[in-house]
């Protein structure tokens, strides 16, 4: 397959005005009915021939103007459909047959549990009619859907309804019109038998939206939290960016099988079931986040990617960046920022940051792909969103507003790239970001090294700083960036200073926001009385790996007094990443692991230190995990060492501060009923953290309290914040807990996930042949993508001391899996195969076993292009 390059983009030759869409819904056959507006686009000099894409349909008809159209005039291949010949003007006809049942991708109009959904982004909509399927094509929308009644009572797509009717044959029609132009990967269609439950939302301006979530019959006890999830989200919107809904009615549907968690369709959000379901007697605290975040995120999706769009699939950070950084905001507001801002990061270092030093490493903004729904990335997500946050750090909250504010205005109805949104910025603040710019097109995480210089005499503190940008596949030579590093100085009782530069006046701010722009830049503070202990990258300004040489009591000091509480969970985690490593050269060594005094001091004090900031003692005390290890590690990686050092930190923890973790679980009981409030959650979080390490420490009283806290819990919180450190340490009776959950809770495809994923992310229960055996469990099916990463997904990325096995069984068998799933879903493929793409930071062996199962996967003759891409970039 050949690439698709961002400089070879030209505007399409014609565009599309409206689109009527007919379909009649069948069991066996599909067939679609497509009626198009079409001109030549006046921005194109000659327009020549007109361009469908299409796959995996049978074609039956087309007619131009009422007329069919000579086959001799069109050309049909796998792909597309191009007609030669035709006039500026003209009504194109189309009717193309398709066979949704069969349809396992999940991309186009497809199955699930016997509802018709459909998943169009990024190009789905291909493969339901031919059609000019890109994103700056944008018409109007008139859907007429026609199907079984009884089978599918409730009939929708985008807009508003604006008919329906019965039909013979007990069959029925409902119509519906979208008055909001949009490109094709904005469409949707949904036909089943669901359960709604309803809500309306009144608008700043006092329009009121209707708001209508279905759901499969017998889950409307489930979306409750959702719903309110999406109010507060639109009411977030409206205050913190002035943005309005524009609709309504909003639609959203659960379904059970969708390759990702949500869609943004307009006007008809399709969601993952679990994105959106939710109960306390199902669900835990993590699971009430993700869903408000993600109905917060489809929702933000409706100005910044539905309102303003993109010209092409290579600006897809322009919303999904933009987008991710407004949930963060959202979910930081919601509950607690720096709490929201720890989270964040530490998934931004354990997804993106590997990808960025590894062979699928891309810029924020692509230059090119073979498989679009491959870019859907941590980088083009979650760096995407860092790059937002730092022009809103450089710019300030005021001026950030005042320059998205300008390019809604400005673009509004427009698809547009991400130079649009940077110019919106810098007109409406007057900086200029054109140095900035290099963070969508250089890939690789900077890594600053930083020194601190003080000069008695003078009175002044100076930073030293070096900026290296690592090469990536494709880019050799890199150029400094434009990198925001927030900065403070705290001074021997733990005061912030307010650190000047030289040359300037007094300042108020405890926080500066240095500028590095230089490969070497050094920045000096004039007025410092005494030595002070830098707190840099206050909460992680910029996605960059910074190296300053704390020692062990800076950090400890650092993690007891920092007023940026980003910094101090950070400081707590170096200090943890020094003790890890530690760890692991005496594992290597065979020798004695031990636990010096300062981790066990700092972390003391944090349980001790009252009941002030529980979420923030619980996100210090959590282990960094062994993916993350991973990635810290020099060459080669040891998954064993990593493991047993690890497991040895955790339980000497544990013991040394026993007492105080079993003071912390006993204080933090629940009193009450159940709520997902911060507070509550902070508490839970603590309690079980408590358990956890009482439970690695192996203390009698931990085990029984966790045994009990199983047995009684009435949250899915406190059951699985006990069966997880069972699970971990294999304590007795944990076995028959395992059963005994299934049997309690088979019936919830959601909790089953977890007990799927329990059992293979742990290094005790997730051996390859209990994975096998998970793989033959009843509730266990290859075309349902949730059973797939929490089985196979939480296996190769949760568990990497079974999956790294040094004798390469699992690698082998997770290849035969990768070719099974390409068969099936090739996005799923694909997401797997990943799974080996970080071979080389593994010794000779592992290299040679893992390079030969992506050799054998790559001669696979029938290979999706999908898995095809990652599997030979992986190889190099
Ligand atoms: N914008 C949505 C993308 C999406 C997707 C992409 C590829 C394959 C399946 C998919 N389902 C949804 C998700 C979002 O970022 O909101
Ligand atoms: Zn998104």
């Amino acid at each position: 397959p050949q690439p698709v390059r961002l400089a070879e983009y030209t505007p399409p030759a014609y565009v599309v005005d409206t689109v009527d869409l007919h379909f009649e819904l069948g069991e066996e056959w599909t067939s679609v009915h497509a009626r198009l507006a079409v001109r030549a686009n006046p921005d194109r000099a000659e327009p020549g021939a007109l361009f469908l894409n299409g796959r995996e349909m049978e074609l039956l008809e087309v007619a131009v103007d009422g007329r069919p159209w000579p086959e001799t005039d069109y050309e049909l291949n796998e792909e597309s459909l191009t007609l030669h010949g035709v006039p500026e003007h003209f009504t194109l006809e189309i009717t193309t047959s398709i066979r949704p049942q069969e349809n396992t991708a999940l991309e186009g109009l497809y199955k699930s549990s016997g509802t018709f959904c459909t998943q169009c982004e990024p190009e789905g909509f291909r493969r339901i009619t031919y059609f000019p399927d890109r994103s700056d094509v944008m018409a109007r929308y008139t859907t007429t859907i026609v199907a079984d009644a009884e089978r599918y009572p409730v009939l929708l797509s985008n807009g508003n309804r604006i008919g329906a009717g019965t039909l013979p044959g007990g069959r029925h029609w409902v119509q519906w019109e979208d008055p909001h132009p949009k490109p094709s990967y904005l469409f949707a269609l949904v036909a089943g038998d669901l359960a709604r439950v309803s809500d309306a939302f009144t608008t700043l301006s006092g329009r009121e939206v209707a708001l209508h979530i279905y759901v499969e019959h017998g889950n409307e006890d489930k979306v409750d939290h959702a719903m309110r999830s999406l109010k507060a989200a639109m009411a977030w919107d409206e205050t913190a960016y002035g943005r309005e809904c524009d609709l309504d009615v909003y639609q959203v549907v659960a379904v059970e099988d969708f390759n990702m968690g949500a869609m943004e369709n307009k006007g008809l959000n399709i969601f993952n079931t679990s994105a959106i379901l939710a109960k306390p007697e199902t669900a835990t605290d993590a699971d009430f986040q993700r869903i408000e975040a993600i109905i917060g995120h489809e929702y933000f999706h409706n100005w910044s990617g539905n309102r303003v769009t993109l010209r092409d699939w290579f600006q897809l950070s322009l919303k999904e960046g933009f987008t991710v950084f407004r949930e963060q905001q959202f979910a930081g507001d919601r509950y607690s920022a720096p709490v929201q801002r720890i989270e964040d990061v530490r998934r931004l270092r354990t997804a993106q940051f590997p990808e960025d030093d590894g062979p699928t490493a891309h810029p924020v903004r692509p230059d090119s792909y073979i498989e679009i729904s491959n870019f859907y990335t941590p980088t083009v997500y979650e760096k995407g969103a860092e790059v937002i946050r730092m022009m809103y750090n450089l710019l300030g909250a005021e001026d950030f507003r005042r320059g998205t504010d300008l390019y809604f205005q400005r673009h509004d109805g427009q698809a547009v790239t991400t130079e649009e949104f940077a110019r919106a910025l810098e007109d409406a603040s007057e900086r200029d970001l054109s140095q900035f710019r290099l963070w969508y097109t250089q890939a690789g995480t900077p890594r600053i090294h930083v020194d601190g210089d003080y000069d008695p005499e003078a009175g002044t503190y100076t930073l030293h700083m070096r900026q290296e940008i690592p090469e990536t596949p494709g880019q050799r030579q890199k150029e400094p960036m434009h990198i925001p590093i927030a900065v403070g100085l705290l001074d021997g009782d733990g005061n912030g200073l307010a650190p000047r530069l030289t040359g300037e006046g007094e300042r108020a701010e405890t926080t500066r926001m240095l500028e590095l722009r230089e490969a070497e830049q050094s920045f000096t503070f004039s007025g410092i009385p005494e030595e002070p202990v830098p707190s840099l990258l206050r909460s992680f300004s910029a996605p960059v790996r910074l190296e300053f040489g704390y020692r062990d009591e800076d950090l400890a000091f650092l993690l007891a007094n920092d007023e940026d509480l980003f910094n101090r969970w950070e400081a707590g985690q170096e200090l943890a990443r020094r003790a890890l490593f530690r760890a692991m050269t005496a594992y290597r060594s065979g020798a004695e692991i031990e636990l010096e005094g300062t981790l066990v001091d700092a972390f003391g004090a944090l349980l001790r230190g009252g009941t002030g900031d529980k979420a923030l003692v619980a996100e210090a005390l959590t282990q960094p995990d062994e993916s993350y290890l991973a990635d810290l590690m020099d060459w080669p990686v040891d998954p064993e060492a990593i493991h047993h050092a690890r497991r040895s930190i955790r339980v000497r923890l544990a013991q040394a501060l026993r007492d105080d973790f079993l003071y912390n679980y006993r204080a933090h009981q629940a009193d009450g009923e159940y709520s997902a409030d911060p507070e509550a959650i902070a508490r839970r979080r603590l309690k079980n953290l408590s358990l956890a390490y009482l439970v690695a420490g192996g203390d009698e009283a931990g085990i029984e309290a966790a045994r009990e806290q199983f047995r009684q819990a009435t949250n899915m919180t406190d059951r699985l914040g006990a069966l997880r450190p069972m699970v971990a340490e294999d304590v007795a009776g944990t076995g028959g807990a395992l059963e005994s959950f299934y049997e309690q809770w088979k019936d919830e495809a959601e909790v089953v996930d977890k007990w799927f994923a329990i059992q293979a992310s742990s290094p005790v229960y997730g051996t390859l042949d209990r994975i096998k055996a998970l793989l033959d469990h009843p509730a266990f099916n290859h075309k349902n993508p949730n059973k797939v990463r929490a089985v196979l997904g939480a296996f190769a990325r949760g568990n990497p001391y079974r999956f790294h096995a040094a004798d390469g069984t699992a690698y082998a068998f997770f290849a035969d899996q990768v070719l099974h799933m390409d068969g099936i879903n090739p996005q799923m493929a694909a997401a797997l195969a990943r799974g080996f793409s970080r071979f080389r930071r593994y010794d000779e062996e592992r290299q040679r076993l893992m390079r030969e199962q992506l050799e054998r996967i790559r001669r696979e003759p029938q290979l999706s292009r999908d898995t095809f891409e990652i599997v030979t970039k992986s190889l190099g």
